[in-house]
Parts: structure tokens; C-alpha cells; sequence
């Protein structure tokens, strides 16, 4: 029987565990990135590991989150990265450079690897190929360590591709198209592996867009085969000798499929306050936008912007409507100034702005009062532009820039001809001069710390009994911008876990930090899909410093599961939905934690009431864990042992 591309890469890097969907795998990690917001986590983790050198083929550490500089602590941040990276043999990417999945696909990234992030859009890489998959920063801390991955062996879903895109539809509505047909809930424990006759018909940058997004589908990955198209890129990029092929047997089987057609895809957006609110541009014709921006690791390639300069050019926009531009990185930035792309989109009216997150995490670029605001980003949770009301619509550039001019949703009909789809020049300006290299020999480096690193803290491990309350009671799709909210404020304190803990869930009720404090710990009652969205670890560290000792909930998003694990904090799972109803803020709750046993179910107590059942995915191992306190302890234990 043949295999597919996934199931290739990894049988060939599984180290432990039985190739079926759902069991435990352990994988051997060939490549790691992390970026600053979550990556001064990671390497305070991996720093309390106590080796002296990285153990990947490499390791790549980015700013590109926390670059606006305001005070003392994101700089600080910056040293401590720059310094640490030296001192261990990682690779540094410094501010301003670019963001890490453009930056990374453009030149680090290989088929055939095994790549994670501690980033949830770090499957942006597998458009060339590369299984790359977000993952909490610990988890990226242990594979930096040598430490196998963990995840659960994956379904393979065939996304059949024919036709090919056309008129004004492009990469993004791909996407788009998945989630309106399959939610942010419909990939969970998938990978998308794209085939067909249409997938040599996709450029590589849109390729990532398309694999970018799968991780709204809360999918483990996606990935693209690696063909003469991907050739070609790493051709461009300078790096072909990293090229190899990888494409699926023949006869390769898939757990499912799912065919699209391209030519029968017409411009998209997904309406708030969710990926997967998706329709097509048409029917909100009339709304008037307030605000566009370009950019995020979704959009902001060479492609992406050549096509919006090419709709812009000569013509201005109108006095209501903003355009914010971020080029994804400096390569993709000088090849637009080379070719005179810059002063068109500079006379149009656009705010060019630094090759970096910037809006798409709140920093800086927020919406007016109420604003409707159409972004090319992946991500339109309420509240995550930096403002409250505003309203987040997420399109191509294409769709984006044409209702930049209108000042309003047009109707594509509309837009006249759109221009040819823009390839990549014949070669790009190399910018590998501007990353960091590490010295053969770090010992000697000294790692500079400023007051906003703050030590990790040691957890301790499970008592036998929770006795705690219900201190929030939350719905369906909480994310974790919900559990953690985004912005300059807040994320400057990332590596400050007992500051940023006092924004836990601050945006849903205000006196939750209070109310928990008071109680000293407690539990979380949530809905279907909790914690879905970011790969954030700060939104399990940060309930874990609070005491939250246990979340019950309906079911689980895969990043957030893990770093609940990672941190010891137990996640179970309500056997009857209807026990979420009976269960209210501050009821009493009675834990036997001693009684749990893998994919068992067992009885909490309530007080005052009938107990409820839950139940658990975890494996033997993740149990383990979570009674010893988290990974971290787990490790340290196992190494003493
Ligand atoms: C995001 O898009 O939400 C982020 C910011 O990139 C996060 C990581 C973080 O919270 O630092 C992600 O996607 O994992
Ligand atoms: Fe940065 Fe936005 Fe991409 Fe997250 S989704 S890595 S914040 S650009």
C-alpha cells in the first residue's frame, strides 16, 4: 500500500507508538522556532533543563510580536533572546527582520522535516512541505533539549484540488472555503494533505497562506507536497541545494477527502468573531469599512503585496479609510522597493509599517470606535484589534485592497479585471546576512537578563484531593485571547508570568483574578473547544500561578490541552453536556485525584448537589505529568531517577 506524504515524514521520524489515528506518537524533531512573545518562556525552560547546547539540526529564535518597544521590557526581552540564543547555538532573528513564518519558510524551512514552533501558525512551513506544528513553548523548550514530540497520530485528510484560482479569487479563499465548510472545530486531530491536479496550479507563498490558516480548522497540520513549483522557490531563495522532492505514492490512502474545485471559487471573508463566519464578499455589499490592513504571517509575501501595489497604483484612497501595509519580511520588502513598488503604495495613501505582527497581535494599528476593519490576517477574535467594539472581517488583499478604494463592501463584479497573479522575480535579494549566527562554542557568552525576565517558579505536584470551587463559568469556543488577551500592554509581560497573571480572563470578568485570589485556586468551567486559537503556554502558566488546579470542560482545542498538561493543571471532560447547566459559578467541587486513571470516567463530587461524571484522553504518560506538578518536574524527576 502506498503512503501519503504525511504518514512518510512520520514513519521516518516516529520514535515511539502505533501509526494509528489516535495513538501516542513520540517524533524525532529536526527544527525548532519559537518567537519572543512565547519564546522567552521557552528558553527560560530550556536554560532549567541545564544543557549546554541545543540538540536540533536547528533552531531559529524570532522577534517579531513585541517590537514596538515602549519601556524598558520588550528590549529587555530582546537582549536576553539575542544573548541566549548566542550562549545555547540558536540562530537569532533580531526585531524588525520579519515576521517567523515568512521568515522561516523563506529561509529555513526543508521538506521533509519535522519542524515545531511555539507559534500555532508554524504550519505555514508545511507549504514546502515541512511538517510543522505549533506547540506550547515547553514542549519547543524539550524538543530544543533533544526530547522526542508527543502528539497524537493524526488522521490524514485528502483535500483534492482541481481547476485552478481565477478572476479575484485567490489563495486565502481556499481556506476560507475549508472553514465554512468545516468550522474551527472540523480538523482536530487532522492533517490537511493537499493533492490533485490543482495543486501545481498554487504558487508556494499561496500554498502557505492555505496551510497558514489550517490551524483556525484547530487541524494538527498541513502540508503541501514538494514539486517542481517548490523547486523553483528554493531556487529563487538561493538555497536549492535544500530542495528535495517529496509527493505521495500513487496510490497512497487517506483516512478521508474532501474535494475542491478552484474555479469555482469566488472571493470569501470571514465576518466576526470567528475564522470560520465565512461568506462570499458579495452579499455584504454596502458596509462601509473604516479600516484595512495588509500583512500577518498569512499574507504579507512579495505576491501579496506586488498585487495589492498593482490594484493601488495611481489612484488615492479615500479620506475614511486607513490602509495599513506590514511586508512580512526585509527580503520580501526589497524586492517591492527594487521593482518601485514602494512609492505607489506610499502616494495611494498607505501606512507602511515594520516587517513584523503589529496589528494582527494589537500592537498599535486598532480600529476605530465600532470600526469595521477587513484584514488579511487569520485571526478576528472580539476584542483582539485593541478595540473592544470593533468589527474584524478576514479577506484576501485582493478582496482587502479593492474595498480599501470603495471605503466599502463592493461586489467583485465590480473591481474590473484583476491583474495577472504575480510569481516570484527570477531571484530575490538575499537577506541571510541580516540573521544572527550563533558561535561554534557559547560557553563564554553572557546571558543578559533585565528585570522582566522573572525566574520560572517551581510548581508543586497534584495533591490527592482537589476541594475548590467553580471560579468562572464560560461558553463554546473560548479562545485563548479570551483566557489571555493580546496587546502591547500585556504582552510586553510575557516572561513575567506573576505579572501577566493578573490578566487572566480580565477581558471576560473583570474580578475573576480577584475572586480566585481570595478563594486561593479553583476550577474553570468551559465549553466545546476550549482554548482554541493561540499556542500561548502564559494561558495555562498564568491560571496555574492563580491556582487553578483542574479545567472541566466539553471538549478541548490541541495546543491549549497540552500546556494545561505541561503546567499540571488536569483537564477533564464532562461525560453528559447537560451536567454544564448544572453546574454554576461557585459551585463546590471535590476532586479525587487519586481515582483517575487513563480514558477512565469518575465521580465529582458537588456540594449540595448530585455528582457529575467526567472522564479524560489522557495517556499514562500525560498523568504522570500533571501528578508530578508539570513536564518541567516530570523531567527533572525522570533524569534523576
Ligand atoms: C497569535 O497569533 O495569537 C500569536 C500571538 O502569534 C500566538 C502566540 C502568542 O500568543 O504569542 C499564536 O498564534 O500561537
Ligand atoms: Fe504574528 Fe499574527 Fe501570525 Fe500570530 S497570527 S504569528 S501575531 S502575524
Amino acid at each position: 500500500m502506498g503512503e501519503n506524504i504525511t504518514r512518510k515524514i512520520i514513519g521516518a521520524h516516529r520514535l515511539s507508538g502505533e501509526m494509528t489515528p489516535g495513538s501516542e506518537i513520540g517524533l524525532r524533531i529536526d527544527q525548532t522556532l519559537t518567537q519572543d512573545a512565547t519564546g522567552t518562556m521557552a528558553c527560560l525552560q530550556f536554560e532549567a533543563v541545564g544543557l549546554d547546547r541545543v540538540q536540533t539540526e536547528l533552531s531559529v529564535s524570532y522577534v517579531d510580536h513585541n517590537t514596538l518597544q515602549m519601556g524598558f521590557r520588550n528590549p529587555d526581552d530582546h537582549r536576553y533572546l539575542r544573548t541566549m540564543a548566542a550562549r545555547y547555538g540558536i540562530v537569532f532573528s533580531p526585531p524588525g527582520t520579519g515576521i517567523c513564518h515568512q521568515l522561516h519558510l523563506e529561509n529555513f524551512a526543508r521538506p521533509g522535516k519535522t519542524l515545531i514552533g511555539s507559534d500555532s501558525h508554524t504550519p505555514t512551513a508545511g507549504g514546502v512541505g515541512s511538517l510543522a506544528m505549533g506547540a506550547g513553548g515547553l514542549s519547543v523548550a524539550l524538543a530544543m533539549a533533544g526530547e522526542p514530540y508527543t502528539i497524537s497520530m493524526p488522521k490524514v485528510v485528502r483535500v483534492q484540488l482541481t481547476g485552478r484560482l481565477s478572476g479575484w479569487a485567490a489563495g486565502k479563499d481556499v481556506i476560507l472555503e475549508l472553514l465554512r465548510r468545516l468550522t474551527v472545530k472540523g480538523g482536530v486531530g487532522k492533517v490537511f494533505e493537499f493533492a490533485g491536479p490543482g495543486v501545481a496550479s498554487l504558487t508556494v507563498p499561496e500554498r502557505a497562506t492555505i496551510t497558514n490558516m489550517g490551524a483556525e480548522l484547530g487541524a494538527t497540520t498541513s502540508i503541501f507536497p514538494s514539486d517542481e513549483r517548490t523547486r523553483e522557490f528554493f531556487r529563487i531563495m538561493g538555497r536549492e541545494d535544500e530542495w528535495t522532492e517529496l509527493v505521495a505514492d500513487a496510490d497512497a490512502e487517506y483516512d478521508e477527502t474532501i474535494e475542491i474545485n478552484l474555479s469555482d471559487l469566488e472571493p470569501l471573508v470571514a465576518q466576526p468573531h470567528m475564522p470560520d463566519r465565512v461568506v462570499p464578499v458579495r452579499e455584504l455589499a454596502g458596509l462601509p469599512v473604516s479600516q484595512v490592513a495588509i500583512g500577518s504571517c498569512t499574507n504579507s509575501s512579495y505576491a501579496d503585496l506586488k498585487t495589492t501595489v498593482q490594484v493601488l497604483q495611481g489612484r488615492r484612497l479615500p479620506p475614511e479609510t486607513d490602509l495599513l501595509v506590514s511586508p512580512g519580511s526585509k527580503q520580501v520588502l526589497k524586492m517591492l522597493a527594487a521593482e518601485g513598488l514602494v512609492e505607489p503604495l506610499l502616494d495611494a495613501g498607505a501606512r507602511l509599517l515594520e516587517c513584523s505582527c503589529g496589528p494582527c497581535i494589537g500592537m498599535g494599528g486598532s480600529p476605530v470606535s465600532q470600526g469595521v476593519s477587513v484584514r488579511t490576517f487569520n485571526r478576528n477574535f472580539e476584542g483582539r484589534s485593541g478595540t473592544k467594539d470593533a468589527q474584524v472581517y478576514l479577506a484576501s488583499p485582493q478582496t482587502a485592497v479593492n474595498l480599501a478604494l470603495a471605503g466599502k463592501f463592493t461586489d467583485p463584479a465590480e473591481w474590473g479585471a484583476a491583474p495577472e497573479r504575480v510569481e516570484l522575480p527570477q531571484t530575490a535579494p538575499s537577506i541571510r546576512h541580516l540573521f544572527i549566527f550563533p558561535p561554534e562554542n557559547g560557553s563564554d557568552v553572557e546571558i543578559l537578563r533585565g528585570p522582566n525576565i522573572v525566574p520560572l517558579e517551581k510548581f508543586d505536584a497534584l495533591p490527592e484531593v482537589i476541594e475548590a470551587g467553580v471560579k468562572l463559568k464560560v461558553g463554546d469556543d473560548i479562545t485563548t485571547d479570551h483566557i489571555l488577551p493580546a496587546g502591547a500592554q500585556i504582552t510586553a509581560l510575557r516572561s513575567n508570568i506573576p505579572a501577566i497573571s493578573q490578566y487572566i480572563f480580565s477581558r471576560v470578568d473583570e474580578q475573576f483574578v480577584p475572586r480566585i485570589l481570595e478563594a486561593g485556586g479553583g476550577i474553570i468551567l468551559g465549553g466545546e473547544n476550549y482554548g482554541q486559537g493561540s499556542s500561548r503556554e502564559h494561558a495555562a502558566l498564568g491560571p496555574r500561578h492563580l491556582g487553578v488546579r483542574a479545567v472541566i470542560v466539553k471538549s478541548l482545542a490541541r495546543i491549549h490541552r497540552a500546556n494545561l498538561v505541561n503546567f499540571g493543571i488536569l483537564p477533564l471532560l464532562l461525560v453528559r453536556p447537560e451536567d454544564y447547566d448544572r453546574l454554576e459559578q461557585d459551585s463546590e467541587l471535590r476532586i479525587r485525584t487519586a481515582a483517575i486513571a487513563p480514558g477512565a470516567t469518575f465521580e465529582i463530587e458537588v456540594s449540595g448537589a448530585e455528582s457529575v461524571d467526567v472522564t479524560n484522553d489522557l495517556t499514562e504518560k500525560e498523568l504522570n505529568i500533571i501528578k508530578a506538578g508539570g513536564l518541567l518536574n516530570f523531567v527533572r524527576e525522570a533524569s534523576r531517577a
